[in-house]
């Protein structure tokens, strides 16, 4: 592959930024400084997916198409840097121009488009899939605004817009050449055409959906696959004639309501109501999807029956699950075929993902909302559920009981993920425990009568970014010592367990740790203006704020710590900083309640005097993508805490692990093969199994009252926060949490466990605080964790896909 020289980039940014921006290097802004170098390495990239795109279409491959409402991508200036392996060519340029290579980085806005696990999850299968040769694209929204910038005012979380594409995208192209039409309400007319049926869709209004294309890099690999995102456009150009009659106002409205579609991404919130523009975000971008896909599958001149042999569409949770019936549709009405042929092609094309298992998260829409903004999706949504409640009425007569539960409709609802599973060949859940639980309970019914749909594959993490990328100075060390095959080859990590007890190694290890909590540190006192030791124990829970993840049994465990210091000041103890962040859904009042908590409890420990720095706790605002990668390898302890059985897989638990950090969790996720592969002594397990907390829910007999009551250190910390300990001004602020944990707030009394697990989540702690007293076996457990990461790496899971479900073929370079 072509490479560029020093000089050459030196030259081409020179260029550049005369050309763009009228300026020299030595005048410009650092804003027009990012834009050059992205410009640059644009071009680059450019180049390869030119070629990469002939091998797409030469091959003759079955092609995958992966239907996410969320991508969270992250920056791509590093990551493009890192695939055409140029950083040490842009490094030297920066040390030429006198500056600082990290600053240009930083001037680059996260592709935020996604609210966490899942989209993240969507960005590392993207990166495998290019880097191991597999022709693939995917299909999203190009969202105007991601995910909301959270700012903390006092101790509590404010929204701001994301407004990522104020300055221009380098990284796009628009395609408006292959725009697709997609229609909303209106009605069907059922036409009798000689023998035939036909259903025409009448009085709809349309909606333009225009293709940006963003190329996907792999590592050492040829291919380059494109994410595709639609944006949504008013079909009509506003008619200037209007506005001599007063009515151009009225044109400009209706652009506007064409084009909020894709304006902003949806926040995961608690509330679901109020979401038909999310229903209707969901057909615009399959609807496009979906008929470019058979767009492109007959331009490629393939006759329409073997749709199935050519294409496999992977459905990202429910959120795409329009695009069965959309697909029936497209077979039926535009390509004539009838119900059965349709169904059996469809059945055959889609394969679905779940990513939990929480009640609240699975989509269900209103009938009347959905028969309204789709009534041919609607019709045929209809007779699917028909045909299958025969179906099942066959196989379990008289059981109506049975066949209410298992139906696509009923309670005047949809239930998304039952068209999901009817419709697709496969079901997988994302990690083994989950996979299990999606069989055994969430699921059984269906597992029952499809057993051979069922696949349980673990996810993973992306091994360039959050390695490679996000800690150089390890990758540097491990390729030092065992070669660099590691990174195409994740397996091969186990070879650096070899150096788990060799004092010099331990000790490489752990000064790139101190150098990187150092570089934290630095932005902590300048973002948070707090000072933390880089010695003490950096113990991080960084995700989604939600109750069933326990950012609140983490709280209770540093109020405790605190009570303890402030009784016995001479308390052996390593000193600590946690380090949280965390973004709240807008709507969920109680996690943003535990967000103020947070700043309250650290707001009193940080300035407590008495406790000579031991403690101290420090929330990071705006967690994204690139944040997580300036906290991760600086993490000494990740926290994977989650009630058991409700984290349905957990990624970043993987990314700790891979960069050295010991995780204390639960049984919970991938938490469990965490376990298995570095072996009991080398985690901090505690807490409940999913068996035993399923068995509380199941009897109904679980107590916290007792607990509360039998625990001195705990009821010491769940009484400090009724009694002005925190906020002395408004002693009620936290009595919602104290009141949910040991009465129940409408439902039952602390439903995730808080104060089951407390006590073994207190002495795992106790453990971690004696192991890292003793160094040696500190590092010798880090190694152990970094070399067991492989079967972590996203390019395992997406091997995994492609063998069980996918069947694509690798694309050869010319
Ligand atoms: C959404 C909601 C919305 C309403 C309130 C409760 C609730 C709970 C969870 C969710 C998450 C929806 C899907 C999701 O993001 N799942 C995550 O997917 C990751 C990738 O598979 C996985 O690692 C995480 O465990 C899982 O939470």
């Amino acid at each position: 592959m072509k490479s560029i020289t020093k000089d050459e980039f030196m030259q081409a940014l020179e260029t550049k930024a005369q050309r763009m921006f009228g300026r020299t290097m030595r005048t410009a802004s650092k804003s027009q400084i990012y834009r050059s170098v992205a410009l640059v390495v644009r071009d680059l990239v450019m180049e390869r997916w030119a070629y990469g795109r002939e091998l797409y279409h030469e091959s003759s491959s079955r092609q995958l198409c992966y239907l996410s409402m969320e991508f969270l991508m992250g920056r791509a200036l590093g990551n493009n840097l890192l695939n055409l392996e140029i950083e040490d060519v842009l490094q030297s340029v920066c040390v030429d121009l006198e500056v600082d290579l990290e600053d240009i980085r930083n001037e680059e806005p996260d592709a935020g488009l996604g609210n966490g696990g899942l989209g993240r999850l969507a960005a590392c299968f993207l990166d495998s899939l290019s880097t191991l040769g597999l022709p693939a694209h995917g299909c999203g929204i190009r969202y105007e605004y991601g995910l909301f910038k959270q700012k903390i005012i006092d101790g509590y979380q404010i929204e701001l817009p994301d407004s990522w594409l104020e300055d221009g995208n380098v990284w796009e192209v628009a395609v408006p050449e292959e725009t697709e039409v997609v229609k909303f309400g209106g009605y069907v007319e059922r036409v009798q055409q000689g023998k035939k049926v036909r259903y025409k869709h009448r009085g709809y209004q349309s909606v333009k959906a225009v293709p940006y294309e963003v190329p996907v890099l792999g590592y050492q690999s040829p291919l380059v696959n494109s994410l595709r995102l639609w944006a949504a456009r008013a079909t009509t150009h506003l008619d200037m004639s209007l506005f001599g009659q007063g009515k151009y106002m009225h044109a400009l409205e209706e652009k506007e309501l064409a084009e909020v579609i894709s304006k902003l991404l949806y926040p995961e919130d608690t509330h679901p109501e109020g979401k038909a523009l999310r229903l209707k975000q969901q057909y615009f971008f399959v609807s496009a999807s979906i008929q470019s896909v058979v767009r492109n599958f007959k331009l490629e001149g393939h006759a329409i029956h073997d749709f199935a042999c050519k294409r496999v569409i992977q459905i990202n949770d429910t959120h795409p699950a329009l695009a069965i019936p959309e697909l029936m549709r497209i077979l039926m009405d535009q390509e004539g075929l009838g119900w059965e042929e349709a169904w059996e092609i469809t059945t055959k094309t889609f394969a679905y993902t779940n990513h939990t298992v929480m009640e609240e998260a699975l989509e269900k829409w209103p009938e009347q909302i959905f028969q309204e903004l789709l009534p041919r999706l609607w019709q045929i949504v209809y007779e699917i559920n028909e045909r299958f409640c025969k179906d099942l009425w066959a196989k379990y007569p008289g059981d109506w009981d049975r066949i209410a539960s298992m139906a696509i409709i009923g309670d005047k609802q949809v239930k998304m993920a039952h068209l999901c599973i009817v419709g697709s060949f496969s079901v997988n859940g994302v990690a083994q425990l989950h996979a299990s639980i999606l069989k055994e309970m969430v699921f059984n019914q269906f597992f029952q009568v499809f057993p051979e749909k069922f696949k349980g594959i673990t996810n993973g993490v992306t091994f360039r970014r959050f390695l490679l990328k996000a800690n150089p100075d390890l990758s540097a060390l491990i390729t030092e010592k065992i070669g660099g095959q590691w990174i195409l080859d994740s397996v091969k990590l186990k070879e650096f367990a070899a150096y788990a007890k060799d004092p010099e190694v331990c000790q490489r290890v752990a000064d790139i740790r101190l150098v990187n909590k150092k570089r934290l540190a630095a932005y902590i006192l300048d973002h948070n203006n707090i000072v933390v030791d880089p010695h003490s124990i950096y113990d991080v829970q960084i995700k989604r704020l939600h109750e069933y993840k326990r950012q609140l049994l983490n709280v209770f465990h540093i109020i405790h710590l605190y009570n303890k210091l402030l009784e016995n000041p001479g308390l052996e103890m390593q000193p600590r900083t946690f380090i949280f962040a965390a973004k709240a859904a807008p709507g969920y009042r109680m996690a943003k309640l535990i967000i103020k908590l947070i700043h309250s409890v650290g707001q009193t420990i940080n300035s407590d005097k008495r406790i000579n720095d031991r403690l101290k706790v420090v929330f990071l605002e705006n967690y994204r993508v690139s944040l997580a990668e300036l906290i991760i390898p600086a993490t000494d302890v990740s926290e994977q805490i989650s009630t058991a059985g409700k984290e349905a897989s957990g990624t970043g638990n993987m990314k700790f692990m891979l960069n050295g950090a010991l995780t204390i969790g639960t049984l919970d996720g991938a938490n469990v093969e965490i376990e298995e592969e570095v072996g009991a002594e080398n985690i901090f397990i505690f807490g409940l199994t999913s068996a035993l907390v399923n068995r509380y829910y199941q009897r109904g007999d679980y107590d916290p009252l007792a607990i509360y009551h039998n625990n001195s250190a705990l009821k010491q910390v769940l009484d400090q926060l009724v009694n002005g300990f925190f906020n002395f001004e408004q002693q009620d602020m936290f009595r919602e949490i104290y009141h949910g944990l040991l009465y129940g707030n409408g439902g039952m009394a602390d439903p995730y466990f808080l104060l089951k697990d407390f006590a073994e989540y207190c002495e795992a702690h106790d453990r971690i605080n004696t192991n890292y007293g003793n160094s040696d076996s500190w590092w010798e457990k880090s190694i152990i964790n970094i070399a067991h990461a492989g079967r972590f790496s996203s390019d395992r899971t997406i091997s995994e896909y492609n063998e069980q479900i996918w069947k694509l073929n690798k694309v050869a370079a010319k």
